[in-house]
């Protein structure tokens, strides 16, 4: 019997951990989503105390004795794993660069409501966050996006996902990017998609997948809110 998948993650929000689990779904394998049971906070800190290759931070996947962190990483491994991504070594790693980037954006979007530290409230830190997100919508995000609408537009076989003709973890991230800027910036985000439909007709897409639909019906699927990494405070959305 093949170890079951667990994923650890903090309880109450997407986050990071729904860059695994749109991938673990599209998969279609069977995984225990630990945040959504009971002692969530408890069971995850003992399984990261626990571990012979400890994560610094979740998400991460237990598989039996074995723990992967990060998540560009952990997506590394199921796409490998389950067909989510070429199997040639540079398509490998031109499938986890895209991913890298989009962490890097991720990241971004973090700061953007915690400029100053992830352990202030945003109400303490709302000055700078207001300086930080309006560069985060002026430059940053139309310069990633512009990014990945240019990776899509460059040949007529990618038009439908990033890499090559098929399906990869990035395409499932990048869906769920564009679902957290909606979410987070609904007027500048509206503007802002407009000079990038290919990336916008791509999540489109990912979200009409049979197993992502389904998954997005599911109570599996959490809402965004404001304790997560893509948050909407009006404020903000400009
Ligand atoms: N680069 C890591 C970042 C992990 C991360 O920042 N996790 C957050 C939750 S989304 C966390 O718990 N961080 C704790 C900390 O940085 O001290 C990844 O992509 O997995």
């Amino acid at each position: 019997v093949p170890a079951r998948y667990e994923l650890h993650y903090w309880p109450g929000i997407p986050g990071r951990g729904e860059f695994v689990r749109l991938a673990l779904e599209e998969a279609g394998v069977h995984y225990v989503d630990v945040a959504r049971g009971p002692q969530a906070e408890a069971t995850l800190l003992r399984a990261q105390q626990q571990a012979s290759q400890p994560p610094f931070a979740p998400p991460f996947l237990r598989i039996g004795a074995r723990v992967i962190g990060q998540t560009a990483n952990i997506l590394l491994f199921l796409g490998e794993r389950h067909g989510l991504a070429p199997k040639s070594e540079p398509g490998r790693l031109w499938t986890h660069q895209l991913q890298l980037t989009i962490a890097d954006l991720v990241g971004e979007v973090h700061d953007s409501h915690h400029p100053i530290a992830g352990s202030l409230y945003y109400e303490d830190q709302k000055r700078e966050a207001k300086r930080r997100t309006e560069h985060l919508i002026a430059e940053r995000l139309p310069k990633y996006l512009r990014y990945f609408e240019s990776v899509l537009g460059a040949d007529r076989r990618r038009a439908r996902w990033l890499v090559g003709g098929r399906l990869t973890y990035a395409d499932l991230s990048l869906f769920q990017v564009v679902a957290g800027l909606d979410y987070a910036f609904p007027t500048a985000f509206a503007r802002l998609k407009r000079n990038t439909p290919l990336v916008v007709a791509l999540a489109d897409r990912v979200a009409g997948r049979p197993r992502i639909a389904a998954y997005l019906a599911s109570p599996r699927r959490q809402p965004f809110n404001v304790h997560g990494i893509f948050r909407h405070y009006p404020e903000l959305d400009v």
